[in-house]
């Protein structure tokens, strides 16, 4: 029996009681026999979630691109790893075969290199979903510099504040990026963000949409010249398994955005597995994740664990709609896709312009349907199940975040029976628990409380980047010696695991993390605005949209209030980007308070999702009266 490969639901439950059981051995076995080290480990695990402290495989030497380029050279030189499908569909794709891969990665690396950025130093990498942004990411690995990827439909000033949060030295960018049938002017976007970002020398553009934009002297430069004069090895800097690979942010409670932080091997290890397990990926399998690489999905789930496993990772550039919403069925049709991972905003998006196109393609080389980024409403679930995969391709439906690094509570495809909207089974190694309010870990079946993660797993994020405090704040100190994941969960009468919802203040829009504060921070800006309050409510495509609820600092102000509505969502879109926007603004003398100050959410919440029935207690509001207006004025 290979642990690596997990093929039956016996096996599952034997391997997965091994993991638990023998935490140290298990990991110990699955690092040994699948990945390239330049040294093996001291110490497979040392943890306390008291300080926190976690360190994966210390001692051990590597690095993670010789993991995902380098060992496949003997076997897989001309096989494709990556395939990108262009954002127009008459262009053609390319089939970047492992051999190509290395050598673009190695003379990226050596571009880095000349540019004077070191191991340690932090890269910021803001590009479309075009290759180069594979590209940088492993090149960045390669010589042990730290990428910081930004999404790209971030606006100028949240690039900046995560720019200047990692204090990155080196940006990589395009001229623009095509979205559709429109385009974007990224280059425009981080010349605005660095005129407030001192300590960037360097700004690398990739020229994709061929549009005039302006390069600053001694600053920006073409990247292409670069790579053709660049040598095409570069030797892989040797990682200790602790060292960092990457920061991504994500949003929290409060306007900061949050650098979590992953280091090398334990990520590595574990991203690999989980790949090779949730998508049951055999060799000649086309895998197609549809995420950005500007998310986690993208990084563990079209880089890191498909290339770990010598895969065929499919890049996409485009938008689920352009140029129709059979998009996605012509593509899965045109490379015979295997495994599909999506979102259920997209599926609803797509639910919404019905079956006729659908039915117009050949599915049938899907295997398997994922799902990822919030709940699936059973809704979206039966129409992907019924559609899509013509109820022969098993849903998996796959709970995780940025913070966990990889897939933490999924069925295995093939061999955990499904269940519509249940992420089923915690994957091996993993041990979520429920826990009440109260701090009470509900230890029987069919319960409902918040989630909670009980013991250490490879790849979890190690620190929040310069801000270890708010790591331990943020996730162990709700739940004494445990990680609080933010998020409620049921679990059911055989043990599977239902993802109910955020429990703190971050509202997920369209599958992306939006935080209330950083937005409240935005509005705020606005001269005429004196205080704000955003919450979600139910959207049919985006699964929540934003609600917000502001008081004007002149009582009675007589401006018009739909031009307030769109200079308040264009600050909004200045801020953190156009994802953000508020779908209903709601103007009110004043938003409900507790005695202490804060604004009481959970009212604004029910009133936005036009569940006035029962609003709980408001006796202990220092102005109760002020509900009632709210009710009688809402959208
Ligand atoms: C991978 C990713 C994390 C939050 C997470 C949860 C929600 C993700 C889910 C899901 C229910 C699923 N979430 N997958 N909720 N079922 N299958 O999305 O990371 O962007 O950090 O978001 O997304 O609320 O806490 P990230």
């Amino acid at each position: 029996m290979s642990n690596y490969h997990i093929k039956h639901l016996e096996e599952y439950y034997q391997v997965y009681r091994k993991s638990v059981r023998e935490p140290h051995n298990f990991w110990e076995e699955i690092a040994e026999e699948h990945f390239l080290w330049r040294k093996k480990w001291d110490t497979v695990l040392s943890w306390d979630f008291s300080k926190p402290e976690i360190t994966w495989f210390e001692g051990a030497e590597l690095n993670i691109t010789e993991n995902c380029l380098d060992r496949h050279l003997a076997t897989r030189s001309d096989k494709t790893a990556l395939l990108f499908e262009p954002n127009n569909p008459d262009e053609p794709a390319q089939h970047i075969t492992y051999k190509q891969l290395y050598h673009q990665v190695n003379k990226m690396a050596n571009v880095l290199k000349s540019k004077g950025v070191r191991k340690g130093d932090r890269v910021c990498v803001y590009l479309p979903m075009i290759p180069e942004l594979a590209v940088a990411v492993l090149a960045c690995a390669r010589i042990g510099a730290i990428h910081s990827v930004v999404f790209a439909g971030f606006s100028s000033t949240a690039l900046a504040t995560r720019i200047n949060d990692a204090n990155c030295s080196l940006v990589i960018t395009s001229d623009g990026a095509y979205r559709g049938a429109k385009t974007i002017d990224l280059k425009g976007i981080v010349d605005d963000a660095l005129n407030s970002c001192p300590d960037v020398k360097t700004v690398l553009v990739v020229k994709r949409i061929h549009s005039k934009i302006t390069m600053k002297p001694n600053r920006d430069c073409w990247l292409q010249p670069l790579l053709d004069a660049a040598p095409n090895e570069a030797k892989a800097e040797v990682m200790k398994a602790e060292d960092p690979l990457f920061i991504l942010y994500t949003s929290g409670s409060t306007g900061k955005p949050k650098g979590m932080v992953h280091t090398t091997a334990g990520y590595m290890v574990y991203t690999a597995y989980t790949f090779k397990n949730v998508f049951q990926y055999k060799e000649n399998d086309v895998y197609w994740c549809t995420a950005d690489i500007g998310w986690i999905t993208g990084h563990s789930y079209i880089i890191y664990g498909p290339l770990c496993n010598g895969a065929t990772s499919v890049m996409f550039e485009g938008v689920p709609s352009y140029p129709d919403f059979g998009r996605f069925w012509d593509i899965i049709q045109k490379h015979k896709i295997n495994q599909f991972y999506t979102a259920p905003t997209a599926i609803r998006a797509l639910a919404k312009n019905g079956t006729e196109l659908i039915d117009t393609y050949n599915l049938s080389s899907l295997k398997v349907l994922g799902s990822v980024g919030e709940p699936i409403n059973e809704e979206a679930w039966h129409w992907y199940n019924d559609n899509v995969g013509k109820r022969k391709s098993p849903i998996i439906d796959s709970w995780w975040q940025t913070e966990t690094g990889g897939i933490m509570i999924s069925p295995l495809p093939y061999v955990t029976p499904t269940k519509p909207t249940y992420a089923t089974l915690p994957f091996i190694g993993i041990q979520p628990c429920i826990m009440d309010e109260h701090g009470t870990e509900l230890q029987n079946n069919q319960v409902e409380g918040r989630l909670c993660i009980k013991f250490p797993w490879p790849s979890m994020a190690r620190t929040i980047w310069n801000d270890h405090k708010r790591y331990k704040d943020t996730y162990f100190s709700t739940y004494k010696n445990m990680y609080f994941t933010g998020d409620g969960a049921l679990r059911d009468e055989v043990g599977y695991y239902r993802i109910t919802g955020r429990v703190d203040d971050v509202i997920i829009v369209s599958g992306h993390n939006l935080g209330t504060a950083p937005i409240e921070d935005a509005i705020n800006e606005h001269p005429a605005v004196s205080e704000s309050a955003i919450v979600g409510f139910p959207h049919e495509i985006k699964g929540h949209a934003l609600y917000g609820y502001v008081t004007l600092k002149e009582k009675g102000e007589s401006r018009d209030h739909n031009n307030l509505r769109n200079e308040i969502n264009q600050i909004i879109t200045e801020h953190i980007g156009p994802i953000a926007k508020l779908d209903k603004i709601q103007f009110t003398p004043s938003l409900p308070k507790t005695r202490s100050g804060k604004i009481m959410r959970r009212i604004l919440r029910k009133i936005a999702e036009k569940d006035t029935s029962n609003l709980g207690d408001i006796s202990t509001l220092l102005n109760p009266e002020c509900v009632q207006d709210i009710i009688k004025e809402a959208l």
